[in-house]
């Protein structure tokens, strides 16, 4: 099977997969044509969430902030990192063709995509219908040429703590983004930034914060909370014993 690079995957509009896609077969590379092939796949139209679920917060995950529009600031290690975003860089590396250190500035010259969907954490708060924009996690593996039969990826954040880990069918879809805005500006630092990540359909643990680095890896490696007893795949209402709504 040839991975349908230029084409959609998945649909975030109307399908709630409730396990990972069946492996993408013999091995493909992503972005044989180069960085240029990704442009056909911007444009893609916001999607408006549907419904909200609230219930009463559990802490527990770590140092607890509210912030405005119902988030709640989260971190493990008890403070903010700082990062100048100048000197910002997000490196992707493992298996791919090309190692990449992507500074803003090359960040914001690769393909933008815009949602705006809910965001949901798994001790019940959920804020609706936040504007995100940034670079879909597929554009930047196309850009890496990443290899498609890869099993899984690793994301790794500058608190130097956090971790997370997606399937590689889970980080083609077009709802999981390499985020540098919210509500049209650029990512506070208590929200990640200047980049985070936003996995839309699973819930905001698997949303990495400071991300700093991404690897192309051949094994599923449990993430901060996943070895804490949360599900490695979090779907929002499918997982952790949840009902929620899922992130349309
Ligand atoms: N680096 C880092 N990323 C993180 C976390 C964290 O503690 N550290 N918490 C996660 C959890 S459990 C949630 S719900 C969201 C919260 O995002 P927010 O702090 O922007 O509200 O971030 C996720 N990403
Ligand atoms: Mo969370």
């Amino acid at each position: 099977m040839t991975l349908p690079v230029g084409t959609t995957t998945g649909s975030p509009t109307t399908t709630h997969p409730r396990r990972q896609g069946s492996p993408v077969g013999r091995r493909v590379v992503l972005g044989m044509l180069g960085v240029g092939a990704v442009g056909v796949l911007v444009g893609r139209p916001a999607q408006e969430a549907i419904q909200s679920t609230v219930s009463a917060t559990v802490p527990g995950l770590g140092a607890i902030v509210p912030a405005a529009g119902g988030f709640r600031i989260y971190t493990v290690t008890g403070g903010y990192p700082s990062m100048d975003p100048a000197a910002y860089r997000l490196e992707v590396g493992g298996t791919v063709n090309r190692t990449l250190s992507l500074s803003m500035q090359d960040i914001a010259a690769l393909p933008q995509t815009q949602m705006t969907k809910d965001f949901q954490c798994v001790t019940g708060w959920r804020v609706d219908d936040v504007p995100w924009s940034g670079v879909l996690l597929r554009d930047i593996l196309i850009a890496a040429g990443a290899d498609s039969s890869a099993t899984a990826l690793r994301f790794f954040s500058f608190d130097g703590a956090y971790t997370e880990s997606l399937t590689m069918a889970q980080s083609l879809r077009e709802d999981v983004l390499v985020a540098t805005t919210m509500y049209g500006k650029p990512l506070t630092r208590e929200h990640g930034g200047p980049v985070r990540l936003y996995v839309a359909p699973m819930y905001g643990y698997k949303s990495i914060k400071w991300l700093s680095r991404i690897e192309v890896v051949d094994d599923v490696v449990p993430g901060y909370w996943e070895v804490r007893g949360y599900d490695i795949d979090a779907w929002v209402g499918a997982s952790n014993g949840r009902n929620d709504e899922p992130i349309a």
